[in-house]
C-alpha cells in the first residue's frame, strides 16, 4: 500500500468536493465530471491508496442555470465582459468555505469539476487557511484573462486573475469573499500552449512563472518539475495545491474536453507532474477539471474517447495521491 501523506496534513483523511459547475464556459456536459469519476471507481481507488474519505460534499447548483434571470446583472451594470459572475461567485463562495474548513482541519481537499472556474473556490478557500499555499496550475491555457482581455467573457478563462487579485479593481461583489491572493513566487504554470494576446501581456507584467510546452520540449518534464519545486520551495517547504485542467493533456490522450489544443502533455508527462508533486510530501489539495463526457466523437464506434478521458482523469488523481509504478 502506497501513501504519500503530506507533512502539512494531520492524517490520511481526504475530503471530496463535487463541483458540477458549468457556467464558466458554454458547453453542456462538463457538470457530469464529478459523477462520472465517482461512478468509475474514484472512491475505491482512493481507499486502496490508504486514504480515508472524510466529507463528500456537493456544491448546490440548483440555481445555476444558463438562463437564470439573475445572470450578469452587476457585471452589465459596470459594462464588464464577464458571464454569470453572480452565480459563479455564490457557488465558489460555498466551495471556498468547505475548502477552508478542510484545510483548517489539515485534511486533503480534492475538488472535482466542473469547469476551471471552480478553482477560484477551492484555492481561494485554501488560501484563507494557508496564505502561503503554493499552486501548480497544469493547463493548455493561461487562465489569466480579465473582462478586458477575454475574447469570450467566460470565467473559466479567468480564475488566475481572481486568485492573483488582478480582478479586484473590477469590484465584483459576488467575489468579495476572496481575501488572500497568490504572489508570483507562489504560482507555477505548466503545459501552457494557448494564450490570448492581451492575456499574455498581462501575465508578463504580473510576472508569473510559465513552463510552456516549449520548456517541456527543451528541458524535459523532469527538469521542469525540478525547477518548479526549486521556485516554490525557495524559502523552505510550503503546502502545495495542484490544479489540473484535463485539457493540459494532449487531445490524443484526453479528447473529451471543451477547449482542446494540440501539442500537449503526453501520457507519461501528464502522470509525472502528479507523481513528482506527490513525492514532495507537501501536497494538500487538488482540482481535476474540464472533463466533458459529451464531447469527443459521438460515433458509437468511438465511444472509448469518453472512457479514456475519464480513465486518465482517475489515474492523474491517484498519481497525485501517491500511486507509484515501483
Ligand atoms: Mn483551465
Amino acid at each position: 500500500m502506497t501513501n504519500s501523506k503530506s507533512i502539512f496534513l494531520n492524517g490520511n483523511v481526504l475530503n471530496i468536493i463535487q463541483a458540477p459547475i458549468a457556467l464558466g464556459q458554454t458547453l453542456n456536459g462538463v457538470e457530469q465530471g464529478p459523477e462520472i469519476l465517482i461512478q468509475n471507481g474514484l472512491i475505491e481507488q482512493i481507499n486502496d491508496l490508504g486514504w480515508t474519505i472524510g466529507k463528500n460534499s456537493n456544491i448546490n447548483i440548483h440555481d445555476l442555470k444558463w438562463n437564470s434571470p439573475k445572470a450578469n446583472l452587476p457585471a452589465h451594470q459596470h459594462g464588464l465582459k464577464i458571464k454569470f459572475p453572480l452565480e459563479l461567485g455564490d457557488a465558489c463562495r460555498e466551495l471556498s468555505e468547505i475548502s477552508k474548513k478542510s484545510n483548517d482541519d489539515r485534511e486533503f481537499t480534492l475538488t472535482l469539476g466542473g469547469d476551471h472556474s471552480v478553482a477560484i473556490g477551492s484555492i481561494g478557500g485554501a488560501l484563507l487557511s494557508r496564505p502561503n499555499l503554493g499552486v501548480i496550475w497544469v493547463d493548455a491555457h493561461g487562465d489569466f484573462n480579465t473582462p478586458e482581455t477575454s475574447p469570450s467573457g467566460n470565467i473559466h478563462g479567468m480564475p488566475l486573475s481572481f486568485l492573483t487579485g488582478l480582478m479586484k479593481h473590477y469590484s465584483i461583489p459576488s467575489f468579495d469573499w476572496l481575501k488572500n491572493f497568490l504572489t508570483p513566487n507562489q504560482l507555477i504554470l505548466v503545459g501552457i500552449r494557448s494564450i490570448d494576446p492581451e492575456e499574455k501581456a498581462l501575465m508578463k507584467s504580473w510576472g508569473v512563472h510559465v513552463f510552456s510546452m516549449t520548456e517541456v520540449d527543451r528541458l524535459g518534464i523532469g527538469k521542469v518539475m525540478e525547477q518548479t519545486f526549486d521556485i516554490l520551495f525557495k524559502s523552505g517547504k510550503r503546502p502545495l495545491h495542484i490544479s489540473y485542467d484535463i485539457d493540459a493533456v494532449d487531445p490524443h490522450f484526453a479528447p473529451s474536453t471543451g477547449t482542446r489544443v494540440r501539442g500537449g502533455l503526453n501520457y507519461r508527462e501528464a502522470h509525472f507532474i502528479a507523481e513528482a508533486t506527490a513525492e514532495t510530501g507537501a501536497l494538500v489539495g487538488m482540482d481535476l477539471v474540464e472533463i466533458n463526457p459529451n464531447l469527443g466523437y459521438v460515433d458509437p464506434a468511438h465511444r472509448e474517447e469518453k472512457n479514456i478521458t475519464v480513465e486518465i482523469g482517475l489515474e492523474l488523481i491517484t498519481s497525485a495521491l501517491g500511486k507509484k509504478i515501483y
